[in-house]
């Protein structure tokens, strides 16, 4: 018999768990950036082979929350591990250990699963700090009881077959949940949201990213080849509304032309976007507004 299970990534913010599910799952699923607190959701993103599949589920990073919407993305993860088979959690190779990793280490104890290390960033690492990366590894395999450490590039690609490998060796025996050809389960409404708030993100600096919401207003197929799309971007501030807009409106342009882009190629379509900016005041700390924005919290 085949196998099949769900394998739910864990790790503090920024260390590559978005980028890897990606990777692993060879299609973009899920959002990244530079900056933490990327990812607001469980991302579901699915791995078939004929002889197992995987369903990973990408989770918020795990850190200390400082208001209601940190509250419920930490929940979200932990909920997660509760879920899963297996555990991938995953860490920075190329930055020393942070309390939040040790952190990720004591629930991932708690969970009392299965679970591999995914070494990341080793594209990072150069010859000279190859004692540091041995080093680091050491540390990883002392912070749980890992089946193993595997170190991995997630958006070089170094490291991924035998990541797989170790992951469907853990995963238990059963029938394919979903068809072959599905990489995700998420709809296509929550994934345009995803790509125009990636763009916001990729494009403001400090805290600024952290006050994007975005929500779609009209969603309508205005002939086979081309989709009408208004959507609406939060952010908490009048002074962030301002940034995002930029001088003459050429910043709200410059996401709106890269976002377009990005869901052209997801649809397979023309689209037409249509983005507008609106002030919600401290929206990440009122829970009827993130439960709008987030209808995917449970
Ligand atoms: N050099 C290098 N950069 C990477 C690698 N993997 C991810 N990154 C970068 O690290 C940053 C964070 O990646 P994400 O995938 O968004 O991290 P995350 O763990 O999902 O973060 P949260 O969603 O905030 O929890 C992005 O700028 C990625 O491009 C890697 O293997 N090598
Ligand atoms: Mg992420």
């Amino acid at each position: 018999m085949a196998r099949s299970g769900f394998v739910a990534l864990a790790g503090r913010s920024n260390v590559g768990k978005s980028a890897l599910l990606n990777r692993l799952v060879g299609a973009k699923v899920a959002i990244t950036a530079a900056a933490p607190q990327t990812t607001r959701t469980r991302v579901q993103g699915v791995l078939t082979r004929p002889d197992a599949q995987i369903i990973f589920i990408d989770t918020p990073g795990i850190h200390d929350p400082r208001h209601r919407l940190g509250e419920r993305m930490v929940a979200q993860a932990r909920e997660a591990l509760k879920d899963a088979d297996v555990i991938l959690a995953v860490f920075d190779a190329s930055v020393p250990l942070t309390e939040e990793d040790r952190l990720t280490g004591s629930l991932i104890r708690q969970a009392g699963k299965p679970a591999v290390a995914a070494l990341n960033k080793i594209d990072k690492i150069d010859r000279v700090n190859r004692d540091e990366a041995e080093a680091r590894r050491r540390e990883v395999r002392d912070l749980a009881p890992f089946s193993s450490v595997v170190p991995v590039s997630a958006t070089r690609g170094g490291g991924i077959d035998g990541l797989i490998e170790a992951l469907v060796a853990l995963v238990p025996e059963g029938p394919q949940y979903f068809p072959p050809d599905m990489v995700t389960d998420q709809p296509e409404q929550f994934l345009v949201r995803e790509f125009i708030r990636e763009q916001a993100i990729a494009l403001t600096r400090e805290e600024l990213p952290h006050s994007v919401a975005v929500e779609i207003e009209e969603f309508e197929e205005r002939s086979a080849d081309l989709v009408y799309i208004r959507a609406t971007i939060h952010v908490e501030r009048e002074s962030h509304k301002k940034m995002l807009i930029g001088r003459g409106g050429r910043m709200l342009k410059e996401i709106g032309r890269r976002a377009r882009a990005e869901i052209e190629a997801l649809l397979g379509r023309r689209v037409y976007l249509d983005l507008w900016v609106k002030t919600s005041k401290d929206w990440r700390e009122r829970d009827e507004m993130i439960r709008a924005f987030y209808p995917e919290h449970r």
